[in-house]
């Protein structure tokens, strides 16, 4: 062996270790996905036959996510929350750092003082003296700000005909996408589903609805564009009552709030909705995280036009927002039932109050 042989058997004993190593992340990075791909389909097509398997793996994809997809929110409130530990004291930054969080949050003026003033308290009374003791202790009174409520989604099994849920909301809210994966989470339980298109506004509305019953393994009645809603639903619900269906998910057409026709619409709607076999058990109204504060004021008008019973929270995985889950709750007394991580069909997951305010952390 000479000496210009022996450095390049190194370099291509280097390269093979190289090769080696980046291929065995490579496939420890690609194995964790596969059994979720390959039984998210059977969600459809399989439901009952399926029933344990897909319930469990829904479970798995929601457990993994919801902090990481929180990032954004939590990006916005948790520099706050290190900024105010690295400091050895209470002080008057400190007051002023945590305030602004909560309100870039978006938690509202009222809930920010609400959090503020009973720690402040505390502080005064020497009952919490470290910046790690204040800060457990706001994380503590957050949780606690969002206990006591019914978050579950009401299905009344003992009625006759089928239970009625309808979506409201403005448009672009997530309404439609949302039925999608309310269905595929009722049809997972076992429960039959068909879906009404309300949104008879846009034909495109129709079109993406049918797109969701299909993949949820749900059943549709749509209506003719520009047809009227009330009538739409009325059909679905006879239909549904006909053949003996659980739940009627019904979509709605979403211009903008401050469009009065609107509530009177969707109070129709209700109206009509309940003329034949069935009962509204549900009226969720669909709000978009991303619009912060101005969430809360749809939520007010549509809660007056329509007895709103719950809150889907969409979009809060690309949201800095979150906050406006407490304006929500404490101002106007809706339930945030479920929120949205995403725009796939699992990305929709019961909201656990716990979870959400650690996940800000
Ligand atoms: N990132 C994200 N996008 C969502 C979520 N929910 C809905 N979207 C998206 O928001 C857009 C509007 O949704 P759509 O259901 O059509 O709203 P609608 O007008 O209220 O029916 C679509 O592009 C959806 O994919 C969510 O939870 N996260
Ligand atoms: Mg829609």
């Amino acid at each position: 062996m000479n000496n210009i042989s022996l450095p390049i058997i190194f370099l291509v004993l280097a390269v093979v270790v190289l090769v080696f190593g980046f291929g065995v992340v490579w496939l420890n990075r690609r194995k964790p996905a596969a059994p979720v791909v390959q039984r998210a389909t059977p969600i459809a097509k399989a439901a009952v036959v399926e029933e344990v398997a897909v319930t469990e793996v829904v479970a798995v994809v929601e457990k993994a996510s919801v902090r990481d997809r929180l990032s954004k929110a939590r990006s916005a409130f948790g520099g706050a929350v290190t900024s105010v530990l690295t400091r050895s004291e209470i002080s008057d930054t400190t007051w002023d750092e945590l305030e602004e969080a909560l309100l870039r949050a978006d938690v509202g003026v009222r809930v920010a003082q609400e959090l503020m003033q009973p720690l402040r308290a505390r502080v005064k009374s020497k009952e919490i003296v470290s910046p790690q003791q204040l800060i457990d202790a706001l994380r503590q009174d957050m949780s606690a700000h969002l206990v006591s409520t019914d978050r579950e989604l009401r299905f009344d099994a003992t009625i006759e005909g089928p239970n009625i849920w309808l979506m409201v909301g403005v448009n672009g809210a997530g309404k439609t996408t949302s039925i999608g994966k309310i269905s595929a989470q009722q049809t997972a339980l076992g429960r039959t589903v068909m879906m009404a298109a309300g949104d008879t506004f846009r034909a495109a509305a129709g079109e993406q609805l049918a797109t969701w019953a299909e993949r949820s393994g749900a059943e549709i009645i749509r209506g003719a564009e520009g047809g009227d809603p009330s009538s739409v639903i009325f059909d679905a619900v006879q239909a549904a009552n006909a053949r003996n269906i659980d739940l009627v998910l019904a979509d709605t057409a979403g211009r903008l709030q401050s469009n009065t026709n609107l509530m009177e619409e969707l109070r129709k709607v209700r109206r009509v909705a309940e003329k034949g076999a069935g009962t509204v058990t549900e009226v969720l109204l669909v709000i978009d995280a991303t619009t912060g504060q101005n969430g809360l004021s749809q939520a007010r008008v549509f809660a007056e036009a329509t007895q709103v019973t719950g809150v889907v929270l969409t979009k809060l995985d690309g949201s800095a927002k979150g906050g406006i889950v407490f304006a929500i709750e404490t101002e106007l007394g809706i339930p945030i039932k479920l929120v949205g991580l995403g725009e796939t069909i699992t990305d929709l997951v019961a909201f656990n109050p716990i979870e959400f305010v650690d996940a800000l952390f």
